[in-house]
């Protein structure tokens, strides 16, 4: 009977601190369609098709810092609720300058809003398809809140939370094809914010053509 007490404590004590150690369950999910399957319908297994009225479609973006490449779309590619119809559609994607290391752009929501999913889709023949980027988050409201963070400023010494790090990279072979990633937590909400902060580096360095083809960016509401 005692040792059943002792191991019931245990049991207790565990279950506290990861309860305490886990405020919030960031959920990535990342879908991908190779090129030979991949249509403008952007279906995936588990991440949610691309959506034209979501929270993302009023927002503001803002870039912080990189050069865009000017054989693509500008920012308003992204929340434009438009897609490319093949898997090399420049015009139709936002990417950072050839031969840069990527790039940092902010989207304003306009208010603080209860998010429950944050969902990025892209599209290239090769190495410009998969996703590599880090996702921060801020309701404004801190007193050192830099609204404009550029790229060597750190954002959590500028009231910025980091959501999750997203990296679609297969281990082996090109990654050429459709990449949809859905981020999510397991309490069904992010949190409440008002500005999201896309950090986005290059998939590889192997030569100038590492910057993703960002096709959209939707941001769900809870609802
Ligand atoms: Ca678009």
């Amino acid at each position: 009977m005692r040792r059943k007490i002792v191991q019931l404590g245990l049991v207790t004590a565990v279950l506290l601190s990861v309860t305490l150690a886990a405020p919030a369950q960031v959920k990535v999910t990342a879908d991908y369609n190779p090129n030979a399957t991949a249509t403008s319908a952007f279906k995936f297994k588990n991440v949610p098709l691309p959506a034209k009225d979501d929270a993302a479609a009023k927002a503001k973006l803002l870039l912080l810092d990189g050069e865009i490449d000017p054989n693509g779309a500008d920012l308003s590619a992204l929340t434009d609720g438009v897609l490319p119809t093949n898997e090399d559609e420049p015009a139709k994607n936002l990417f950072f300058n050839a031969g840069t290391g990527g790039g940092r752009f902010r989207m304003d929501l306009g208010s603080a809003i209860e998010i429950a999913q944050v969902n990025t889709y892209s599209w290239h023949p090769n190495t410009r398809g998969p996703q590599v980027y880090q996702l921060w988050a801020s309701d404004g409201t801190d007193p050192k809140f830099n609204a404009e963070p550029k790229g060597n400023i750190d954002p959590a010494t500028c009231g910025w939370k980091l959501i999750t790090i997203v990296d679609t990279r297969a281990k082996q072979g090109d990654d050429g094809g459709q990449h949809g990633v859905s981020i999510a937590d397991a309490k069904g909400s992010l949190g409440k914010y008002r500005y999201l902060l896309f950090d986005c580096y290059v998939t590889e360095t192997a030569d100038e053509y590492g910057n993703t083809f960002y096709s959209e960016v939707d941001v769900v509401t809870k609802k």
